[in-house]
């Protein structure tokens, strides 16, 4: 996957993609990530990509000559094609379902914004996707532009450890996922859960579906309404929740 972040910072990039999960998936070549000052294509001695807001009002919003002719170049660039994202607080919001979508791309042109962002041009004639991380406002689209990249990145085939990993992973099957311990067994008095230890993998998965559906029921019951769960889950789960309440 080709993936291009036209931004007025991408200075900010670097840390996050340069560590971990992200910089081995680039290692690997999994992933090309290219950076791209939306300011060079800006004109005249000063480069300024931002101004006034017609009709009057506080802010300034980011003209959209310099970002059509950022994005045309960066198209040039490649060949593959592929959705242009534009991160916005008013766009869908961000979530498992519309991270494998995108990972599912060859190439993603993700455009982060500053100030009261984009030229409402932008918006209707260059992005095809409007992106929003939650409900909160953040100074610009960088962060947002970094929490879809890892998103998306953690989804390459390959870009985990462990081809299971992902599948795993809460949301993946609907459902939060189960505590983890590790050693020690015990530490200061609090024990590792018996079952975990026992070696029995058929009760270690039972114990672990049932904890995935007792955490959802008590934090997320909203992911809860959309699954099957069988009789005897049933049961268990509202004997369980009536004993936490
Ligand atoms: Cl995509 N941008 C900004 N500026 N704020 C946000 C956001 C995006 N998503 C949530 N808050």
């Amino acid at each position: 996957m080709r993936i291009d972040i036209l931004t007025l910072f991408p200075g900010m990039f670097s840390g996050p993609f340069d560590e971990s999960i992200i910089k081995r998936a680039i290692d690997a070549g999994l992933v090309s990530i290219n950076l791209h000052n939306i300011r060079d294509w800006a004109d005249g001695k000063h480069q300024v990509a931002d101004d006034y807001v017609y009709g009057g009002g506080p802010g300034m919003v980011m003209k959209p000559e310099p970002i059509f002719a950022a994005t045309e170049a960066v198209l040039e660039m490649a060949p593959e094609r592929g959705p242009i994202v534009l991160m916005t607080p008013a766009g869908r919001k961000f979530d498992h379902e519309l991270t494998v979508e995108l990972a599912a791309e060859e190439r993603l042109i993700i455009l982060s914004g500053r100030y009261e962002g984009f030229d409402a041009r932008v918006h209707e004639h260059l992005a095809t996707h409007e992106v929003s991380i939650g409900d909160y406002v953040l100074s610009g689209g960088e962060l947002p532009a970094m929490v879809l990249v890892d998103a998306v990145v953690r989804q390459l085939p390959g870009a985990l450890g462990s081809p299971d990993s992902v599948e795993d992973e809460s949301f993946s099957h609907g459902l939060l996922e189960a505590p983890h311990y590790t050693r020690p067994p015990e530490f200061r008095g609090w024990e590792v859960p018996a079952v975990l230890l026992s070696g029995h993998h058929a009760e270690v998965d039972k114990w672990r579906r049932r904890q995935n559906l007792l955490l959802t029921a008590q934090r997320r019951p909203d992911l809860l309404e959309r699954f099957s769960l069988s009789k005897e889950e049933k049961e268990w789960l509202s004997e369980k929740l009536d004993e936490a309440f």
